[in-house]
């Protein structure tokens, strides 16, 4: 395969919309510089003191890796700065980001999670990226408002995540399709390695943290059971994988199909994930490579956000697979 990049892909092969004002181009471009930065830190990070945690706990209550912590600042520095954005929101900050007016600004709003799955860092397994772009709405001006930011996953115009395993990988869509890229760290560009990735329509794979079953809600208990008796199209039981980072069981997910679960608890009725950080940006990419993403009764991607950081409940991949959830759910739901 020829040597692909990023930008070349976008120049050829993304339908240039009438609003594509460049605006877009120059957003990515500074998106992949800020995987760049983050990926070569994290392959540094055993060599320098910037293992464990800052001891800080954020607005998830989660405690704080320096790696996020540096990877949130990367990104917050860089974006700021790209010309293309009025706001941002990043899972590791409470608040909204308004861009300054020393920047000059557009009209994209970034939502990301700066380093998912970090406590896998200490462990050298992988973490990522991922990140949602949204458009400010028609007519709104001055100082953006939070309510503007609050849009339902079908709105998004791009989303994707940047990998960082064996390889650094970037995937992502505009709405034309998934299409990977791998980063040749010689020529530090990402190139095209696969392009209009698809989601097979069923897999063999279950991903879910098993330790948690006592806390699953019935339907979840029921579905997980469904899944260590069926059979694949081969006839095989389904295997069960979970790296711990999101980005990373996605991946496996998108390239191999299978589902993703993570479910409701009982003292957590909505789940762990975030919507519009990790759920919705993913759902984005589920449904462009033809698969499903829903929270047990709900397409992800029609949930309208009532703050920054809801969280939801998350069943993702291939469509039979996604469909065999829902179909307990419906079956709760009518009982
Ligand atoms: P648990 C990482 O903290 C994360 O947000 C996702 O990347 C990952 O899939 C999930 O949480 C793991 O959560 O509760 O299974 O440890």
């Amino acid at each position: 395969m020829a040597d692909v990049t990023v930008t070349e892909h976008l120049l050829l092969h993304q339908k240039q919309t009438p609003q594509a004002t460049g605006q877009f181009t120059g957003l990515l471009y500074d998106l992949i510089l800020s995987g760049k930065t983050i990926s070569r830190r994290i392959n540094k990070a055993g060599l320098l003191d910037i293992l464990g945690g800052t001891g800080e706990v954020n607005v998830q209550g989660e405690n704080v890796q320096k790696l996020d912590e540096i990877a949130n600042r990367i990104m917050i520095y860089r974006m700021e700065r790209c010309g293309a954005l009025c706001a941002m929101s990043s899972e590791e900050e409470a608040e909204l980001i308004r861009v300054s007016p020393e920047f000059p600004r557009g009209d994209y709003i970034l939502i990301f999670d700066p380093l998912d799955g970090s406590s896998n860092i200490d462990v050298n397994i992988n973490v990522g990226t991922i990140f949602s772009i949204l458009r400010r709405p028609e007519g709104c001006t001055g100082e953006v408002a939070l309510e503007e930011v609050l849009q339902p996953g079908r709105n998004q115009v791009a989303a994707g995540y940047i990998l960082y395993g064996p390889s650094t990988m970037l995937v992502f869509s505009t709405g034309q399709g998934v299409h990977g890229f791998t980063l040749d760290p010689g020529v530090g560009e990402f190139l095209l390695s696969h392009p209009n990735m698809r989601i097979p329509e069923q897999g063999g794979i279950y991903s879910v943290n098993e330790g948690y079953r006592n806390n699953w809600d019935a339907p979840t208990r029921e579905a997980v059971d469904w899944f260590h008796n069926c059979e694949t199209q081969d006839g095989k039981f389904y295997s069960s994988r979970y790296v711990g980072a999101l980005v990373a069981d996605f991946h496996r997910t998108l390239i191999y199909g299978g589902i993703y679960m993570y479910p409701p608890y009982v003292n957590k009725p909505n789940g762990k994930l975030r919507l519009m950080c990790e759920a919705s940006p993913l759902a984005f990419l589920a449904e462009q490579a033809g698969g499903k993403a829903s929270d047990g009764k709900r397409r992800i991607l029609d949930l309208q956000p009532e703050r920054l950081h809801a969280r939801t409940p998350l069943f993702i991949g291939s469509v039979k697979d996604v469909e065999a959830v829902e179909k307990v759910y419906a079956r709760h739901k009518t009982a």
